[in-house]
């Protein structure tokens, strides 16, 4: 935990405060930042972990390291505007007279629709709240929609069409220990939530069995007692075998499921028609026996959980397998009380929250709908504006950059992501990018997205800028600043009050701090799916954070669906659709091998912040591909030669690396690098039709040893 010695770093700016909060992942762990003496003229900062109800102090490698970026000698300080096709210094007058030039001037020519906005998930709750605002009022564009659509969209939609709410975990961290059996489906929580594990490893002390299906074996994997190393792609079939085995062997709740829950008859009779487990086996590629073990494990435990991320969610059919697993925890009445639920670990550091208050293209705050009339008239009303001037649903993020490949959007606002690299696809979303007529990317950073931009504004980082943000358990926590603006960096709700000024409507964005627009954002979700009414930031300076939802009266207690589910009868419904055969992604001659794909410890999403902190970036210093030994040999490929993955998209490279930890059928790469080591230019266009989550995780492909460099 000790500090890092930068040359690079900037250190100009003075801290205010010791404490600050992680910017990387959902749990969003509490720091504490010394500056220790300079010694040889090297400035020394040390990060180490304050307590806090969901990380306990702790703090992982990312989070003991996060201020190296914040601090680097990268970090934009001024405006930018192509000028001559060049990048160059503005000032603030200029640039956003400028980027208010590009939107308003598409509106007039091309109508409001002409223009795209595009959120994130790092924003806080007061940004993303008020980009959503700034999109349907300030530019009364219906197209705004953000990168946590391949992030929670399948299980948002899934929890909702099941449960009547969608929250990422429906249970308390510190309920993880109670719980005797764990079912961890494509998590790697080891790597992207390591300061979680502890929970687990609590769990293991007590008793409890964890089961992990994923087709590596992962650290988590290494951390259980059974693992599933199944082929990408099949969660659905794995679930729904799971489920006979518990039919067969009388394993359900027959009282949790007559009081609690509709369309189990169904559901019985489907099951009647399925598959052999055999052939779920052969399909899934994994053990018959084992997956029998695993839901009779599951099924006779007491109390249990089961926990979907990424692994099963970023598939074409990642709604149906994530009701799939929803389906095992009604039917063995295993939510609702201690020990007990479904979490569907979310990703961003304001995963949550981003997805609650409207940065979505469905979706006004509060989790309310933007199609529900008394939706639109109530936020209508606090926003003091007629109904009718609220835009209707837009499109999904991908769609979003298909439109602009059609010339339908033409000006696009990119605030908090690097839709460059993150698509799937991405060669379609270069050609897209190029063809507008503006690009107005606001970020810390020159990121690949940025480098395209007409006109760049430069954010604050987590250390400047104050804010709330909800944690994977639904927690909402306030942020402090630590220190003030470098340079002549600006808040992103400020830029987006300065703009929608520009733009015309300053009365509808005269917010002078987070808190005035959280104030509203109260206003906004009160008697929402997502209530936030009660949360003030005074109650949040005095107590550890507060889970939603919190109206005025009551407050969250965290556990969710005790007595009543969200759903207007106040029951859970089963899930039954015909399964299909789930080799859909099937392989071919040309393309043999599954390509998977996901996070290492060190870096973060598309790297833009992981890649200028020096201690993470010596971590892993390129993108590598794991292949199995037997199909390494097939294909002469030896560890650490650079090879090229080849699917229908395009193509990427990546340094071979040849482990036994993945199946043969399937080769994995990292998402943190751009250019000719993305992944992404390899991953397919297909969304799921239920939630317009690409299918990352699965895409065919072949590998080839490569002769030149791979390098970037
Ligand atoms: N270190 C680090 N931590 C992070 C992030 C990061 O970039 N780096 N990002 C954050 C964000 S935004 C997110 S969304 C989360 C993501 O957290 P996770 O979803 O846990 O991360 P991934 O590595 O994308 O995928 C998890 C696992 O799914 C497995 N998998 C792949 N295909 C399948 C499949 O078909 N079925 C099953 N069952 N498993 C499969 C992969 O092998 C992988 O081990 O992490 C958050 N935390
Ligand atoms: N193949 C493949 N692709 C994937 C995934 C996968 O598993 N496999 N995972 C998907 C998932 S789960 C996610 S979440 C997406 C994420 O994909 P992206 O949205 O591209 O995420 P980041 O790389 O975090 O990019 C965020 C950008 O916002 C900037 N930024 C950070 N904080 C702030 C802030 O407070 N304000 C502003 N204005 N800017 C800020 C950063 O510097 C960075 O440039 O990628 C998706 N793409
Ligand atoms: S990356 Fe996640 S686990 Fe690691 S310190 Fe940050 S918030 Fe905590
Ligand atoms: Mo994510």
């Amino acid at each position: 935990m000790s500090g890092a010695s930068l040359g690079s770093l900037s250190l100009d700016v003075p801290f205010f405060s010791k404490s600050t909060q992680c910017p990387f992942c959902s749990v969003q762990c509490k720091i504490r930042l010394e500056r220790l003496e300079e010694k040889n003229e090297r400035p020394e900062i040390s990060a180490r972990g304050e307590n806090n109800a969901a990380s306990e102090g702790r703090l992982c490698v990312k989070g003991q390291n996060a201020h190296q970026h914040a601090l680097s000698r990268e970090r934009l300080l001024h405006p930018m505007i192509r000028r001559d096709g060049k990048l160059v210094r503005a000032t603030w007058e200029e640039a956003l007279t400028a980027a208010t030039g590009l939107l308003a001037s598409s509106s007039e020519a091309y109508g409001p629709d002409s223009v795209g906005v595009y959120g994130g998930g790092s924003l806080s709750n007061e940004s993303a709240y008020l980009l959503g605002k700034f999109a349907r009022l300030a530019l009364g564009t219906k197209y705004i929609d953000y990168n946590g659509r391949f992030c929670m969209s399948a299980a948002a939609s899934a929890g909702s069409k099941t449960f009547g709410i969608d929250r990422g975990l429906t249970f308390r961290l510190s309920d993880i220990p109670r719980a005797e059996c764990i079912v961890l489906a494509g998590t790697n929580v080891a790597e992207c939530q390591p300061t979680l594990m502890p929970y687990f490893n609590r769990a293991r002390e007590n008793g409890a069995c964890i089961i992990v299906i994923d087709p590596r074996a992962t650290a988590t994997a290494a951390a259980s007692d059974l693992h599933l190393p199944i082929r990408p792609g099949t969660d659905a079939a794995l679930a729904s075998g799971m489920l006979n085995v518990l039919i067969e062997e009388g394993l359900i709740d027959e009282a949790f499921i007559a009081e609690r829950t509709r369309g189990f008859d169904e559901l019985k009779q489907r099951a009647l028609r399925q598959m052999p487990l055999s052939e779920t086996a052969r399909i899934c590629g994994v053990d018959e026996q084992a997956i029998r073990r695993a839901a009779i494990l599951y099924g006779s435990a007491r109390t249990g959980m089961i926990m979907t991320a990424r692994g099963v969610e970023q598939q074409t059919d990642g709604h149906l397998a994530v009701r799939e697993f929803l389906n095992l925890v009604l039917a063995t009445g295993k939510i609702g009380r201690e020990g007990c639920g479904y979490g569907a670990i979310t990703g961003q550091g304001n995963g949550q929250g981003g997805r609650e208050h409207g940065q979505k293209a469905d979706q006004l705050p509060g989790y309310r709908s933007i199609e529900n009339e008394a939706d639109r008239a109530y936020v209508a009303s606090v926003w003091k504006v007629d109904p009718d001037r609220i835009p209707r649903a837009g499109v999904s993020a991908y769609e979003m950059m298909e439109k602009i490949h059609r010339n339908e959007i033409r000006t696009l606002f990119v605030m908090g992501s690097n839709p460059i690299v993150s698509n799937p696809n991405v060669s379609l979303v270069e050609e897209a990018l190029k063809k507008l007529n503006g690009l107005i990317v606001a970020d810390m950073f020159l990121s690949e997205t940025a480098v395209l931009a007409d006109v760049v504004l430069p954010v604050t980082s987590y250390m400047e800028n104050e804010g709330t943000l909800t944690n994977l358990e639904g927690r909402v926590l306030l942020r402090e600043a630590a220190r003030p603006a470098p340079g002549e960096c600006r808040h992103d709700w400020a830029i987006l009050c300065d703009a929608a000024a520009r733009l015309g409507s300053g009365d509808l964005f005269s917010f002078d701090s987070a808190e005035s627009i959280f104030d509203e954002l109260r206003a906004a979700s009160r008697g929402g799916r997502a209530d936030y009414s009660g949360i003030t930031y005074a109650r949040l300076r005095r107590e550890e954070g507060i889970y939603w939802p919190c109206g005025e009266q009551e407050s969250g207690s965290g556990l969710m669906f005790e007595k009543t589910f969200g759903h207007v009868d106040g029951l859970a419904v089963f899930s039954s659709p015909e399964q299909e055969e789930a080799d859909a992604k099937a392989v071919s001659a040309d393309y043999p091998l599954l390509l998977t794909n996901g996070r290492v410890l060190a870096h973060y999403l598309t790297g833009v912040q992981t890649h200028r902190s020096p201690t993470l970036e010596a971590r892993e210093v390129a993108n590598f591909l794991e292949l199995h030994p037997a199909a390494a040999k097939k294909m002469k490929i030896r560890d650490g030669d650079w090879v090229q993955v080849v699917s229908e998209a395009g193509e990427f490279y990546a340094r071979g690396r040849v482990t036994d930890k993945i199946r043969e059928d399937t080769v994995f790469a990292p998402m943190h690098w751009g250019g000719i080591q993305n992944v992404n230019r390899a991953t397919l266009p297909d969304l799921d039709p239920n939630c317009k989550m690409p299918g990352f995780k699965t895409t065919p492909v072949r590998v080839l040893p490569y002769a030149g460099s791979g390098q970037r």
